[in-house]
């Protein structure tokens, strides 16, 4: 017996617990597959069916071929015009703004909030709908397997900087001073983190060109500073700055980190709030860890994130932990909501219950329950992870 643990022990603990989070998909996946089924037995036919389910992947999954189909149309998308009126949003110049204007404009109702999973949920979502119906992309939003990378995001299939990837790390800038991560506007001291490999614009793959329009709004710098312009919506166009951090993703996005995460935290509070790391914890959590370790402008803007087009591979990483935790206990989870309207309560705010409706400003008009926003199955939503 001893033996054999020891043996165990000795096994690379990120192997086993990759396995194990690999069964937990698998578990999910079977769970939504028999629910699906189910209802089509009772004639209940909804809008998602075995039919019309869609199936997101890990990036290392699609072939060089759907990586590219990907990433053209994040490109179209940055040439279609905008939506958003000027009045609102200046530096909004294409389609792809919309999405960071609404995520510049809403930033303070949508982290740390109850709506915090479910708004992601759907902002993701509208950007994926919108690359099919407006860019012609046929595939799916694939996701980051933040765990995998987490020896050289510079040899990422994500970040390599290939003609394949979502371009890879900035021009190396030395001697970058650490960075102080504050939350918020609160007291709780900042943290203290390392800066990364990069630090300047990315300089090779498909996101060369492309221009961030808006902000920096809440972008922290190296040193300490937080860069923010007087009007973060107005038109400030520059190139994509990332800085690779291997050790951010290594100690916030491990695999073991990550199935930690899911069968250590018995409800949604704590789900959410662990995964945004919790106030004073001196922990980033999932959420944290991946957008800082893309470092740069704007990975490491807490509002202006959106502009670094890895956003999407990231937050859809997080519904899928999302979604693995709701049907590790499906009945208790499913509509499980937890917190308010505002960051942290800051002012207080009335609490998010599955009759709030949220919106995504001009991304798509409209608004939508928090209830719909529960499933992968329903509402809006027909898809599932692999
Ligand atoms: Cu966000």
């Amino acid at each position: 017996m001893s033996m054999v643990s020891n043996q165990d022990s000795t096994l690379n603990s990120e192997d086993t617990a990759l396995y194990q989070m690999n069964l937990l998909a698998r578990s999910a996946l079977d769970l939504t597959l028999h629910g699906l089924e189910n209802r089509s037995l009772n004639h209940d036919r909804g809008s998602c069916t075995l039919e019309t389910l869609r199936v997101r992947r890990d990036w290392r999954a699609l072939t060089e071929r759907e990586r590219r189909a990907y990433i053209d149309s994040i490109l179209c998308l940055q040439q279609l015009p905008p939506q958003t009126p000027d009045a609102l949003a200046a530096g909004a110049k294409t389609r792809y703004d919309d999405f960071l204007a609404t995520h510049i404009n809403q930033t303070w109702h949508i982290h740390r909030t109850g709506t915090f999973l479910a708004w992601h949920r759907y902002f993701i979502y509208t950007f994926e709908e919108a690359l099919r119906n407006e860019c012609g992309y046929s595939g799916d939003l694939p996701y980051w397997n933040w765990g995998s990378d987490i020896d050289s995001m510079e040899q990422s299939p994500l970040f390599d900087g290939s003609d394949t990837s979502i371009s890879g790390n900035g021009a190396f800038i030395p001697n970058q001073p650490d960075l102080r991560i504050p939350l918020g506007h609160t007291d709780i001291p900042p943290l203290i983190l390392p800066t990364g490999t990069g630090g300047g614009c990315v300089t090779s793959g498909p996101l060369t060109n492309y221009t961030v329009n808006m902000g920096p709004s809440f972008l922290y710098m190296p040193g300490g500073n937080v860069s923010r312009m007087s009007n973060p919506l107005d038109y400030n166009p520059r190139c994509l700055k990332r800085d690779l951090t291997n050790s951010i993703l290594r100690s916030n996005n491990n695999h073991s980190t990550v199935l930690n995460l899911i069968q250590n935290s018995p409800d949604i509070w704590s789900f959410e709030t662990n995964t945004q790391g919790a106030p004073g914890s001196g922990l980033l959590g999932i959420h944290g860890g991946g957008h800082l370790a893309m470092g740069g402008d704007p990975g490491r803007d807490a509002d202006a994130n959106p502009g670094d087009p890895g956003f999407w591979n990231h937050h859809s990483m997080i519904d899928r932990i999302w979604w693995m935790w709701q049907y590790e206990d499906l009945e208790e989870r499913e509509f499980a909501v937890s917190g308010t309207g505002t960051f942290l309560n800051e002012p207080v705010s009335a609490n998010t219950t599955l009759d709030t409706h949220v919106n995504v400003g001009f991304v798509k008009r409209g608004s939508i329950a928090m209830r719909d926003l529960m499933s992968t199955t329903a509402g809006p939503f027909c898809y599932v992870y692999l």
